[in-house]
């Protein structure tokens, strides 16, 4: 199979990948486990080491010039997030340490400002540990209910029953984007559509979402957006929590610190605008730089043509393994990103994880953080190839190669 497509030179996209191009156990590396976390461009790396190497300092505190350049390419960043999702204002983004530190500072602080006894928070089947924990432990604390909506055997959102959870006494919606087991894309307008009907406001997981689809924070019309840096090319601790302005202006600050603060004194602290009121602290200064050129990156390949490319990808993938006797695909929603978990019948998919990364290829196994999406589908765990856009068809190839000749020798 060929690795160009005309949609994007792969080839090309590779050799910008250092990573890609070294040994595992003696083979080549073939890197499918993206939805951990993605590899990261020499423009990523470069940008990284230029900070550290001629800027390094601290930002919003220094009169000095190292601090103004710092804090000068800090805000950068901010406008580069704020343009690549839509966002209306700048100040609408906050830095946090990913998908996890946002979405754990949203239950912290609406919880702490809205939530009372009997009130409802609507979440899914198919959410991530981290958009289902933060909001459980804030329900325990509040006295709050916590609703799922269910998903059927393809592993997609039910609406209808959504519809039926939704009520007066329902708060906040916590949804992922995109499911990171099953690939689902969930309709995540409609989703908020119908939440705003009932007056509640509406978080959206996008972790899995925005490394491979245009994300418009506008056009969906969500409360809260929250994704981290690892899975879209940039560095890991770093991470966004977009918000909108009148809301997050209305919220409590979540933690207290240096930068979140206009002034001190023992009696009384007032707080600082927003975004800095979010960042307490010295925030991940290279993180976000850092972030910002694995941005610019996405935007030079274009989010389009990756969303064209990785499909093409998933298509192949999945009409080859489903001519692998004994497996069964776990996740086979109409609309999918690439994702490809299985199941394959007396094995275990850790055993498959371990066999095939002799031969260089790097799958997660597991339940991948979703505990109660594996409970739905009674199972223990999935084999899971998540596609990037550096992936290549001939890697798909090796992959269910390696796949088939690892089903042999455990049956
Ligand atoms: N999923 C996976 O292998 P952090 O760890 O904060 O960057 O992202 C958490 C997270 C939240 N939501 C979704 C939908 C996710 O997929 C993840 C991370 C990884 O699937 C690691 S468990």
């Amino acid at each position: 199979m060929e690795t160009k497509t005309s949609i994007l030179d792969v080839e090309l996209i590779r050799s910008e990948f250092p990573i890609l191009s070294r040994k595992v156990n003696g083979q080549p590396l073939v890197y499918l486990d993206n939805g951990a976390t993605s590899q990261k461009p020499l423009s990523v790396i470069s940008a990284i080491s230029k900070y550290y190497t001629y800027q390094n300092s601290n930002i919003h505190r220094g009169i000095h010039t190292l601090s103004q350049e710092a804090t000068t390419a800090y805000e950068e960043a901010r406008t580069t997030v704020q343009q690549f999702i839509n966002a209306e204002h700048t100040h609408e983004v906050i830095f946090t340490s990913g998908t996890t530190g946002s979405i754990n500072l949203i239950a912290s602080v609406f919880g702490k400002k809205h939530l009372k006894e009997g009130d409802e928070i609507i979440i899914s089947t198919m959410e991530h540990h981290s958009n289902i924990v933060p909001w459980q432990m804030i329900c325990e604390e509040k006295g709050a209910i916590l609703k799922v909506v269910p998903i059927n055997d393809k592993g997609e959102f039910l609406m209808s029953e959504y519809e039926n959870l939704l009520s007066d006494k329902t708060k906040l919606v916590a949804i992922t984007h995109v499911s990171n087991t099953l690939g689902t894309i969930n309709p995540a307008k409609e989703i908020i559509a119908k939440a705003h009907q009932k007056g509640a406001l509406v978080l959206i997981d996008g972790a899995q979402a925005v490394p491979h689809t245009k994300v418009d924070v506008q056009e969906l019309d969500c409360d809260f957006y929250a994704f981290s840096g690892h899975k879209m090319f940039g560095p890991t601790g770093v991470g966004i929590l977009y918000g909108k302005e009148d809301l997050l202006n209305n919220l409590p600050p979540y933690q207290g610190g240096g930068d979140m603060i206009k002034t001190v004194t023992f009696e009384k602290t007032t707080y600082n605008e927003l975004p800095h009121k979010f960042e307490a602290g010295t925030p991940n200064i290279v993180g976000g730089i850092g972030l910002a050129a694995a941005i610019d990156y996405i935007n030079k390949i274009g989010i389009d043509k990756i969303e064209a490319y990785e499909h093409e990808l998933l298509t192949y993938a999945t009409e080859q393994i489903k001519q692998v006797e004994g497996v069964q695909i776990i996740g086979e929603a109409e609309k999918k990103a690439s994702v490809l978990s299985f199941v394959v019948e007396g094995t275990h998919p850790t055993d498959i994880g371990t066999i095939i990364d002799k031969l260089g290829i790097a799958i997660r196994t597991g339940h991948h953080c979703t505990e109660p999406l594996m409970n739905r589908f009674n199972i223990p765990g999935t084999a899971r190839a998540t596609f990037s856009f550096y992936n290549t068809f001939n890697e798909v190839d090796i992959f269910i190669n390696a796949l088939k000749r690892a089903i042999k020798m455990l049956l």
